[in-house]
């Protein structure tokens, strides 16, 4: 990946479709050392990392219990994080998807650490589907979230759960927030399937759910990667936790990239004066 790479006409129209883009390699590996540096030594102090690899207890949390709270056991606000979610790669590529070099640093200001221990009895569908921005009245997107990775994450292993074409749903003119999102698609067989049925996927080899609501194609994706990799990801894609059935804890960074020109149509979607 070249250091300020540039999204190529077939990439655009892929996330396009799908809202959602793998970049492998897209990070330096220096950026990613540092901040799993970080990382780690608050995991060291939890004595969840010792001598240089990882110390899980016999007792595991229970799904949806991630075991860790990374607000409070990590932080989110460490310089070599934020650095990580805005090498110049990255802000390259959302200024091409987001149209604007203007990022909002109000609504989302900065990056956050997703972390969860190993909590799966049987690996089921997640029912927790959410944007972290309203649908807006212009059907523009709020922006891009990036989720990067500071240990590999594998199926299965806890990832980000994204619904690929979620966003090309419900473009009526209107604003709408998940619960409104997600009261829309309940009729729907695709989403009662997803929501209702508990399936045991706990066979990575196991495909997940795609189907379609009218003539959107749909389909559950984990983001899953190696350090280094990052997904790009519209912010009207609708995604969920996962339950971690990998024997290490899964450790992800990600940012939400808001366009700062749709702030005021944000805004008054969620009420805000
Ligand atoms: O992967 C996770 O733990 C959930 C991430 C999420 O819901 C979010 O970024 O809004």
């Amino acid at each position: 990946m070249p250091s300020v790479p540039t999204l190529t006409p077939k990439q655009l129209a892929q996330f396009r479709r799908d809202g959602m883009l793998r970049l492998d390699r897209l990070l330096s590996p220096e950026g990613v050392a540092r901040a799993r540096s970080v990382v780690l030594a608050q995991f060291a102090k939890l004595g969840l990392w010792r001598d240089g690899a990882w110390n899980i207890p016999d007792a595991l949390p229970d799904w949806p219990s991630a075991g860790i709270k990374p607000a409070r056991d990590i932080g989110h606000r460490h310089p070599e994080i934020d650095a990580l979610v805005a090498e110049p790669a990255v802000m390259a590529l959302v200024e091409q998807l987001n149209g604007s070099a203007e990022i909002d640093r109000t609504i989302h200001p900065g990056s956050q650490v997703l972390a969860s221990l190993p909590n799966a009895g049987p690996w089921v569908l997640p029912d927790s589907w959410h944007v972290d921005c309203p649908r807006l009245p212009s059907g523009r997107s709020p922006g891009v979230q990036i989720f990067t990775f500071l240990e590999e994450v594998g199926p299965r292993g806890g990832a980000t759960l994204s619904l690929a074409g979620s966003h090309r749903l419900f473009d009526k003119g209107r604003a709408m927030k998940t619960r409104d999102i997600v009261r829309g698609l309940r009729g729907e067989p695709f989403f009662a399937r997803l929501a209702a049925e508990r399936f045991d996927l706990a066979d990575p080899a196991m495909p997940l759910p795609f189907g379609a609501i009218g003539d959107v194609a749909l389909e559950v994706v984990e983001l899953t990667g190696r350090p280094g990799d990052a997904w790009l990801v519209d912010l009207r894609v609708l995604h969920s936790g996962s339950p971690n059935a990998a024997r290490h804890p899964r450790v992800m960074v990600t940012r939400r990239f808001v366009r700062a020109a749709l702030v005021p149509e944000i805004s008054a979607a969620y009420g805000w004066r």
